[in-house]
């Protein structure tokens, strides 16, 4: 029983990107990312420049992203354990799925769930997200924990940007003629979410192969 009206809100400026706030409980997923996050854990990845990122990650699903010295792409097997990365729990396809279908992105269905976790201070640079076969395929993003600010510029990597807050429980499908517009998250502020502590988990789910 849901009597609440789902809200999709078509973003401004950003034709393809829709905002569907409060859209999942993010209390009830807490188990599901402890359970994947022990099988495959979180870990700093570096640029081929040699950075660690500030965001740690981790992945489920047939491929997962990753980022090293050689450059960035998915794979199958997770190199930190030299397992296959955790399947996406049916939960999680699911939400994302139906995120998707409430968009309008009909029979969604994701090889990839990258996990990205921020601690205060943590953010990530602009960078588009351009690894994946097909670009027809939406990416959906689900925030839990503390709140962040993102923010989405056009086909170029300056000028004015396009500030969007995420809260925990808060969904973002993005596809159409943006899905390759360069976005990043703002660095965290310090704060005590009541589920997530003081950490930001964003779950992007994608069609990748
Ligand atoms: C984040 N999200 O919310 C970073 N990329 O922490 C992304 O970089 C992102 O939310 C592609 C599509 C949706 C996203
Ligand atoms: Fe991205």
């Amino acid at each position: 029983m849901n009597d609440v009206a789902t809200v999709c809100r078509a973003v401004d400026r950003v034709p393809g990107m829709f905002y569907l706030p409060e859209y999942f409980k993010p209390r009830e997923y807490l188990p599901v990312l402890e359970k994947l996050l022990a099988t495959s854990p979180l870990r700093h990845m570096e640029t081929s420049r040699g950075f660690k990122m500030s965001a740690a990650m981790s992945n489920c699903g047939a491929l997962g992203w990753i980022s090293d010295r050689k450059g960035y792409r998915y794979e199958t097997v997770d190199p930190l354990t030299g397992n296959a990365w955790p399947a996406i729990p049916e939960q999680l396809s699911s939400l994302a799925a139906d995120a998707a279908k409430t968009a309008g992105y009909a029979n969604f269905n994701p090889d990839v769930c990258l996990i990205n976790c921020y601690e205060p201070g943590a953010g990530m640079s602009a960078h588009r997200d351009s690894d994946e076969a097909d670009y027809d395929h939406p990416i959906v993003s689900l925030s839990l924990g503390l709140p962040a600010r993102f923010f989405v510029l056009g086909n170029e990597r300056k000028g004015r940007s396009v500030p969007l807050d995420l809260a925990s429980g808060d969904v973002v499908v993005w596809g159409g003629e943006s899905r390759l517009f360069y976005h990043g998250i703002r660095p965290l502020k310090a704060g005590e979410d009541v589920v997530f502590g003081a950490r930001r988990f964003n779950l992007t789910f994608r069609k990748a192969g």
